[in-house]
């Protein structure tokens, strides 16, 4: 009997805040091997991957650069492999690449391009040891809690994030921040006992058409992937923004259907408060999710550093009922496959 349709995606989303306890065993484990390669005299830092994979790389090489302040980069794979000239400047290169499968052709070819241009040093993150990225760095790390059944990622992305952010902070030095990483899971299980019914409403609410998802500096990926989301399970018309870029033309699309969701942050809170206020007055709808005094509060009283990975479980929510509402079935999205081979 087949199971109801999307019971593996609400399992896989559920069970992240485990999986990311899992993960933080793993890091544990290699974090001298992952301090020893982050050591190295690299002009610069590369993360890549492919769709959802490549806003994770484009998230983790902001924090990254954010805390360390080291350069990098983020660039889809086939970037990496069809254009390297107008992808990266050459250097000494530490290449950081992320994937679910672990076979993603692109992926492959950019890190084997890149090996035999020997530019570098190379990383990979993934979820299957069996599968050939995990054997092409000078350290492969494997997240077996990331492993899922489901075509769009949800419980593979956050844990692979999970295990940038946790490179970023050994890579910053940043041991207080490592040692705090372990209070994520707790407070994802907060973020989500909290708050699903609330993304569920959203999720099932049909006067809503589209979505835009606002998010900076080490967010923006995220409002990417979000929105990825949305698209992959819901075949609902979605798009993400740099937040202050929202004026910038694209509010002109705000109507009472459109509901845009703000990653807002801390730092730069009321700037972006002050964009959602303006969506407001336009009539359009509005999720403001942040540490505090937002829709969407996480009271997770970590650092702003580490605590972006709370945004994901409400927006993988809404996607996941949203796509049930619609009558689909988030395991298996329209015209997707779990893997691309070429
Ligand atoms: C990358 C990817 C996914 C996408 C779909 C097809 O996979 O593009 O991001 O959602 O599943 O594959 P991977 O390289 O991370 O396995």
């Amino acid at each position: 009997m087949n199971p109801e349709k999307g019971f593996f995606t609400h399992q896989e989303i559920l069970s992240q805040p485990a999986a990311w306890a899992v993960a933080l065993e793993v890091l544990a484990a290699e974090r001298q091997v992952i301090l020893a390669v982050g050591s190295g005299h690299f002009d610069q830092i590369l993360y890549t991957g492919c769709g959802s994979t490549y806003y994770l790389a484009e998230a983790a090489a902001s924090l990254t650069q954010e805390l360390s302040g080291r350069t990098c980069r983020s660039f889809p794979a086939s970037e990496l492999w069809l254009n390297p000239q107008s992808s990266y400047s050459f250097g000494n290169t530490l290449l950081v690449a992320v994937s679910r499968s672990g076979e993603t052709t692109e992926t492959l070819r950019a890190c084997e391009a890149f090996l035999t241009d020997r530019a570098g040093d190379l990383l990979t993150l993934s979820c299957y040891e069996e599968m050939p990225l995990a054997k092409l760095g000078a350290l492969n790390l494997v997240f077996p809690s990331g492993q899922e059944q489901s075509v769009a990622q949800t419980r593979a992305f956050s844990t692979l994030y999970f295990g940038t952010v946790a490179l970023a902070c050994l890579w910053a030095g940043r041991v207080d921040l490592f040692d705090s990483l372990g209070r994520l899971p707790e407070a994802g299980r907060q973020v989500l006992n909290n708050y699903a019914s609330l993304a569920a409403e959203l999720g099932q609410d049909p006067a809503l058409e589209r979505f835009y998802w606002l998010g900076s500096g080490p967010r923006h990926g995220l409002a990417c992937e979000l929105s990825l989301k949305m698209k992959e399970m819901s075949l609902t018309h979605s798009e993400p923004f740099h937040f202050m870029e929202f004026r910038h033309g694209p509010k002109s699309m705000v109507t009472s259907q459109a509901l845009t969701i703000g990653l807002r942050s801390t730092r730069n809170g009321s700037y972006e408060a002050a964009v959602l206020e303006d969506v407001k007055a336009l009539g359009g709808r509005v999720l403001d999710m942040a540490e505090d005094g937002a829709d969407v509060r996480f009271a997770s009283n970590l650092d702003e550093a580490i605590r972006n990975i709370l945004y994901l479980p409400v927006g993988q929510l809404i996607a996941f009922e949203r796509s049930l509402s619609k009558g689909l079935n988030p395991d298996c999205p329209t015209n997707l496959d779990t893997v691309v081979i070429l």
